[in-house]
């Protein structure tokens, strides 16, 4: 069987790398619909060696689509994706929008995959910095039991969109030339106060909550407690903006439930679907953004027993945001929900 799927936001960071991995997975298209805002409408994209020209992400755009992948802003999603649901699409969304959505599975293959068969036509993507973060939790979790996680992130600019990369790199270049910043993205597009990323790292990675936590530090305990179906899982986050292109690197302080070898922690993590182990700290072998740009596992190193918590051990967790992140967790939904058929 092949399958007619749309993904809006096409032109954007994510949906870019949504198209490659459909082309290298050779998921079994049989129309690819690109759509966009009406700005970048008219242009085109390559798929399997052709131009296919971008169309505006309107209504009657998911007549006849089997398969819609949103990553175009949590706005575009609450509009569109019900009325691709209408006409018949299964959304596998990657934005904010209905994750938390009691009838919404919200899926990380390795970790919920049955979920997705209690879908009613959403499904959502987890934010990037909970997926990675879950899925090096997960064999931890069903051998050791899970009590609290207490996790500094380090996210790169990517995850904002293609325009703070750039405002990355001008800012870079503007200060190494001594000439004036241009600030605009960063630390969050929609807010009207902006700092500069190059050479500088900012505490905010989305707006701010009454409780004093960013959206995306309350993204993180939430969708855990819900990608686990356990919500006496305690997480708190600590969510920072690095220069650093693609690639977020998390430290993770985990509490287990009960006491641990760290041989076997070692071993579990390395033998566990969708993780990749670099953990020598003697040889300096430790997992770093700049290696796993365009990797779709989740790389854990820099692993250790707390120095003062009986059941306490710590993880430095990276992985390509817009893969594992985004894109190769969306298509492995897709992959999953087709395999059901
Ligand atoms: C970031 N995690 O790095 C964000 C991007 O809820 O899907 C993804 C936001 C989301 O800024």
């Amino acid at each position: 069987k092949t399958y007619t799927v749309a993904v809006v936001g096409a032109t954007g960071a994510v949906g870019e790398q949504m198209l490659k991995f459909l082309e290298e997975r050779q998921f079994p298209v049989k129309e690819l619909r690109p759509l966009s805002s009406a700005r970048s409408a008219g242009s085109t994209i390559r798929f399997r060696g052709e131009d296919i020209v971008v169309q505006e992400a309107l209504p009657e755009a998911f007549e006849g689509v089997d398969i819609a992948l949103f990553s175009a802003g949590g706005s575009v999603s609450e509009k569109l994706a019900p009325e691709a649901v209408k006409r018949g699409a299964v959304v596998i969304d990657n934005t904010n929008a209905f994750r938390m959505h009691p009838d919404v599975p919200l899926v990380v293959p390795e970790v919920n995959k049955e979920a997705i068969r209690q879908h009613k036509g959403i499904i959502a993507n987890p934010n990037c910095s909970t997926i990675q973060m879950v899925v090096a939790l997960k064999p931890l979790y069903d051998r050791y039991g899970l009590d609290r996680v207490i996790v500094s992130t380090y996210q790169a600019v990517s995850g904002s969109g293609w325009q703070a990369a750039i405002e990355l790199q001008k800012q870079s270049q503007a200060a190494l030339n001594g000439d004036e910043l241009p600030l605009q993205v960063m630390p969050v597009g929609k807010l009207d106060k902006h700092y500069p990323i190059a050479f500088n790292v900012l505490p905010q990675c989305d707006v701010a909550q009454d409780n004093g936590f960013t959206l995306e530090e309350m993204k993180m305990d939430r969708e855990t407690q819900k990608i686990f179906n356990d919500h006496e899982i305690k997480v708190t986050a600590t969510c920072v903006r690095v220069p650093v292109y693609r690639g977020h690197s998390e430290s993770v302080y985990v509490e287990l439930k009960k006491d641990f070898d760290l041989e076997e922690v070692r071993t579990l993590l390395s033998e566990s679907s969708g993780i990749i182990v670099e953990d020598q700290i003697q040889e300096q072998i430790y997992p770093m953004p700049i290696h796993v740009e365009n990797r779709t596992e989740v790389f854990v190193g820099r692993i250790r027993r707390d120095l003062h918590h009986p059941h306490a051990l710590n993880l430095w967790v990276v992985a390509d945001n817009l893969l594992k992140g985004a894109a190769t967790n969306a298509i492995q939904i897709a992959e999953a929900l087709i395999s059901e058929e």
